[in-house]
């Protein structure tokens, strides 16, 4: 990236009556950090067009990495690591219930960190705008992998994350998800190329979130199983979990799939709006593959093998069209049931791994596995 020109104090005050239309993004400066108390430094002071980028090595901060400095569209902030270094962050230093990451901010782009081992959430965007999540992964967790939250939370983007094995022990599983995007409002929200696994409660989870979010390209697996011995566990385990507590908001589920997951896999979750879920499926969940029994969710072209309590449970208000459900839709042949290539390191690109599990040929319906 080129590196910006920098007005000077001394020019700028050169300018005089000037000063009023100065650039906001005078100082565009590059930070290499290699100790976590640098790197909370960096994280704090950034200003637009700060570029953090974190030496190779595993850090154990000792208290919520935070900030609220803004960058800007055309000066972002960027949290990164040094080179192709790999950097984890680990909670294990934090207190109970703190958090490795907080933001609560504007323009910022973080890549292919690792947050793991958080007490609480690993990673949590409070009232963000503009920000750019680009495969990072969050392991292993006390409460939810990934959070947006807050209202103002607006044009966010997160990319290709791995979120997993996330569990509550303090309420028994009920409330780790993969990914939370609950409690606030705010268009433009995008999840894609997501794996969201192995988590005590849902793969994803839009409770009381009043604005649509739009899903693609995205795995849910194998989340609520007590994978912990926990006598009382209470985790739901939906795949794709659309609302709650009493929003009526139209998400959009596209080319996505849910498997093996203890709940449903695809549920509005008492949301009433017009959900639409287009071209996913759903495969060996225990419960529905599809759950809308009381909403007006669009669903089109999916496909829905195996579930437990059946293929989709839809109410009166539902459109439903070219899923295999419905009459005269054949159902074709998945190509692979093993699941395991689904695990792999991702491509070079960052994208979901390439696999055949789950995938037909159809061209018309069912999720693409890609
Ligand atoms: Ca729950
Ligand atoms: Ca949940």
């Amino acid at each position: 990236m080129p590196r910006r020109t920098a007005l000077t104090l001394a020019s700028a005050l050169a300018l005089g009556a000037g000063l009023a239309v100065l650039p906001t993004q005078a100082h565009a400066a590059t930070v290499v950090v290699s100790n976590s108390t640098d790197l909370s430094n960096a994280i704090r002071n950034a200003t637009p067009g700060t570029t953090i980028q974190v030496r190779g090595g595993t850090y154990y901060p000792t208290a919520t990495l935070q900030s609220t400095a803004n960058g800007t569209s055309s000066s972002r902030i960027l949290l990164q690591p040094y080179g192709s270094e790999t950097v984890k962050i680990d909670g294990s230093n934090l207190p109970d219930g703190g958090w490795i990451f907080k933001l609560t901010a504007d323009y910022w782009t973080v890549s292919r960190i690792t947050f793991q081992n958080s007490p609480d959430s690993a990673v949590v965007c409070q009232s963000c705008a503009s920000t750019v999540w680009d495969n990072i992964k969050t392991i292993n967790g006390g409460d939810s992998g990934f959070t947006l939250t807050g209202d103002s939370t607006t044009n966010n983007t997160v990319r290709n994350i791995d979120s997993y094995g996330h569990y509550d022990p303090a309420n028994h599983g009920e409330n780790a998800d993969g990914i939370a995007i609950k409690y606030g409002s705010g268009s433009g929200n995008l999840v894609t190329g997501a794996r969201l696994y192995n988590n005590s409660d849902d793969g994803l989870d839009f409770w009381s979130f009043s604005s649509p979010v739009t899903v693609e390209h995205t795995w849910a697996m194998g989340n609520g199983k007590n994978r912990w011995g926990d006598s009382a566990f209470a985790g739901d385990g939906n795949g794709y979990k659309l609302g709650g507590d009493g929003e009526v908001v139209a998400h959009v589920v596209n080319n996505s799939a849910a498997w093996d997951n203890a709940g449903n896999g695809f549920t509005e979750n008492s949301n009433k709006g017009a959900i639409v879920i287009n071209r996913t499926t759903a495969y060996a969940n225990a419960k529905w593959g599809y759950y809308f029994a009381t909403g007006a969710a669009r669903l089109g072209k999916n496909l829905a093998v195996s579930n437990g309590s059946g293929s989709v449970n839809k109410g009166s208000s539902v459109v439903s069209a070219g899923n295999n459900w419905d009459s005269g839709i054949s159902t074709p042949s998945f190509r692979s049931t093993d699941a395991s290539s689904t695990y792999n390191a991702r491509q070079s690109s960052g994208g979901l791994p390439v696999t055949t599990f789950l995938t037909t040929g159809s061209t018309t319906i069912g999720a693409t596995m890609d």
